[in-house]
């Protein structure tokens, strides 16, 4: 079992105490490149797309497409954006889409996600010469998404798979972990990150029937998945791909398309409205959209942590830095180092909305300590939520930590200022209502016979008035004891100075007076002492708050992990069962 240990550090003294944020979704008016691949083969993330998917804050569902040149991925793409534009199209034989582009748009059924459509170049261009960076293309198409679309035209023969060798060579440009165990069965890992695969045939003109009898797309692609018995290279040769897409992919589907348009309209397919293109393609890639918008999860890293547009942006750079370091990319770095970047970041971004909103939510001073508090106790529980929220995998709780102590340090900064604008606003406060007895005692009025009781009503007066004035603060007692403290000289030879009392009238008022400033020093005491006691409380109130914010963030992410499992358990039995099948003479 997993102890839970919460870091919190205790505050020593008075020193011590809308989550916009997380941004909405984001429609991009057009694709742009994500990944360009250079003349000079080096693959390159581009700052535009990364500063666009820094800005989304939802989850993603990526959906990304791959398969050889030529074939229709982009315009199918752009059928899943609704536009008949967007990804660009070529009408000549030369390969078009160079790369992967990127667009993104608010997901039409997942009402909180956004859509991310990542178009890739197509493979086995012959005229690139360089057919390396093709299968670091399919790679990083994998890695990126929830949903893989291979494209491919005609039918689903062995060629075909053949063709899609890339699949086979998949473990030896992933690495699951830093430091592999030999005996270690990658594929199970391979199950937890990689994404559903749907096969979409395009220029399909075979009836799907099987024996005669009708079937299903998916039928037909399990057909052509089936395992020859045997062990000979032949028989392996033909195996390997059909294996690898069992064991990566358990989850697959098969779409197939009929020709969109007559040869002649073929050229200016983007141009066509539906009433243009033969219907019964008009309703495959209705399917086909439908299929996508409802099946296609969003993106999970391991742990079934969720993968925001910021998170997307910086996993396509640590993919992209790691093979341009002649590295292979790995999935437990890249969880690794995406956690440091994003927790930093949540620090920050939970740091900021906390001073933002503190700035604008105070108005210095506060009539009192719990004002202060209630709206600390607020702007902590969203800053936490933030914190909390943004970051993943920060098991040592370093950066928690880290945003507790900046915390203790932003609010007795406040606290701070709170005290300084009090005694301010007391001052000038004390300065306006005891005006006229200061014209008073300056004029000598008080040195006269029953002066005396004249000065005490009158000050008794004045501190009554002080006291019913707002906007004081939290060290209204204290300013006030200052200023009579201040007066105590003047008070003592008034008393001496009048004649109208006899000794023992005086020394009467002289106990009287001691009385009222111990009076005072009580009030000044109970002014400070509430102010610690309050202080204290929110301490508490804050270790209660970010205890349960973070219990229920274990929650969750157990929630998650717990789906990971049982939907990793689920592929690997259907991938056993289907081997099982499969082998099955
Ligand atoms: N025969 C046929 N042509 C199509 C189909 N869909 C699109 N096209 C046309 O094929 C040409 C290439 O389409 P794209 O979508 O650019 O193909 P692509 O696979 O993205 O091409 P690359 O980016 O070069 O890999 C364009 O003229 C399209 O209008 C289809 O289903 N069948
Ligand atoms: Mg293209």
């Amino acid at each position: 079992m997993k102890t839970v240990v919460i870091f919190y550090r205790k505050k020593t003294s008075s020193e011590s105490v809308n989550s916009s944020s997380i941004m909405a979704g984001f429609s991009m008016a057009e694709p742009i490149c994500l990944i360009e691949n250079g003349k000079d083969g080096k693959l390159c993330v581009q700052p535009k797309a990364l500063q666009i998917l820094e800005q989304i804050g939802q989850r993603v569902v990526v959906v990304a497409v791959v398969g050889f040149y030529r074939t229709g991925k982009s315009y199918l793409m752009n059928q899943l954006a609704g536009k008949r534009n967007g990804f660009a199209l070529g009408a000549t034989i030369q390969s078009k889409t160079k790369g992967i582009w990127m667009w993104c748009v608010p997901h039409p059924v997942k009402k909180d996600h956004t859509l991310v459509l990542l178009d890739t170049e197509g493979l086995g261009d012959v005229e690139k010469g360089d057919q390396k960076n093709d299968t670091w293309i399919f790679s990083l198409a994998v890695l990126l998404s929830s949903m893989l679309v291979y494209n491919s035209m005609g039918t689903i023969d062995n060629d075909a798979l053949q063709r899609l060798h890339y699949v086979t060579e998949l473990t030896e440009h992933i690495k699951v972990k830093s430091q592999q165990d030999e005996y270690e069965d990658e594929s199970t890992e391979f199950l937890r990150v990689f994404p559903s695969f749907v096969w979409s045939v395009r220029d399909f003109t075979l009836t799907l029937e099987h024996d005669g009898k009708p079937i299903t797309a998916d039928e037909y692609l399990n057909n052509a998945l089936k395992l020859k018995p045997g062990h000979s290279k032949a028989v392996q040769m033909y195996n390997m791909p059909r294996s690898c897409l069992r064991n990566y992919f358990p989850t697959r589907k098969c779409f197939v398309f009929d020709r969109p348009a007559r040869t002649e309209k073929m050229r200016i397919l983007d141009t066509l409205s539906d009433a243009d293109l033969d219907p019964s393609f008009v309703k495959q890639v209705r399917e086909f959209c439908c299929h996508v918008f409802s099946t296609a999860e969003s993106k999970t890293l391991k742990g079934g942590v969720h993968v925001t547009g910021t998170l997307l942006g910086n996993l396509a750079k640590i993919y992209v830095d790691a093979i341009c370091s002649n590295q292979i990319p790995c999935l437990e770095n890249a969880v690794l180092s995406l956690a440091q970047i994003q927790n930093a970041k949540a620090v920050v971004q939970a740091i900021d909305h906390y001073n933002a909103q503190m700035a604008e939510r105070v108005a210095y001073p506060t009539e009192s300590q719990e004002e202060l508090s209630q709206i600390h106790h607020v702007v902590e529980k969203e800053a936490l939520k933030i914190l909390i929220d943004c970051s993943f995998k920060d098991d040592d709780q370093k950066y928690q930590q880290k945003f507790l102590l900046s915390l203790d340090e932003m609010y007795a900064g406040i606290l701070r200022k709170n005290i300084e604008e009090s005694k301010k606003a007391c001052e000038s406060i004390i300065k306006h209502v005891f005006q006229p007895l200061e014209d008073q005692l300056g004029s000598g009025r008080y040195v006269s016979r029953g002066g005396y009781k004249a000065f005490c009503a009158d000050m008794q007066r004045f501190i009554n008035r002080y006291r019913s004035t707002p906007g004081k603060g939290v060290q209204a007692e204290e300013a006030l004891k200052k200023y009579l403290d201040g007066k105590k000289a003047f008070q003592d030879s008034i008393l001496t100075a009048d004649q109208s009392l006899t000794e023992a009238e005086r020394q009467i008022q002289a106990e009287l007076a001691k009385a009222q400033a111990l009076e005072q020093q009580h009030r000044t005491e109970t002014e400070m002492n509430n102010m610690y006691e309050k202080l204290l409380k929110d301490q508490e109130q804050s270790y209660n708050e970010f205890t349960q914010q973070l219990m229920q963030k274990m929650e969750e992410d157990g929630q998650n992990a717990a789906k990971e499992y049982d939907r990793v358990l689920a592929a690997k039995l259907k991938v056993d069962a289907l081997t099982l099948n499969a082998t099955r003479p």
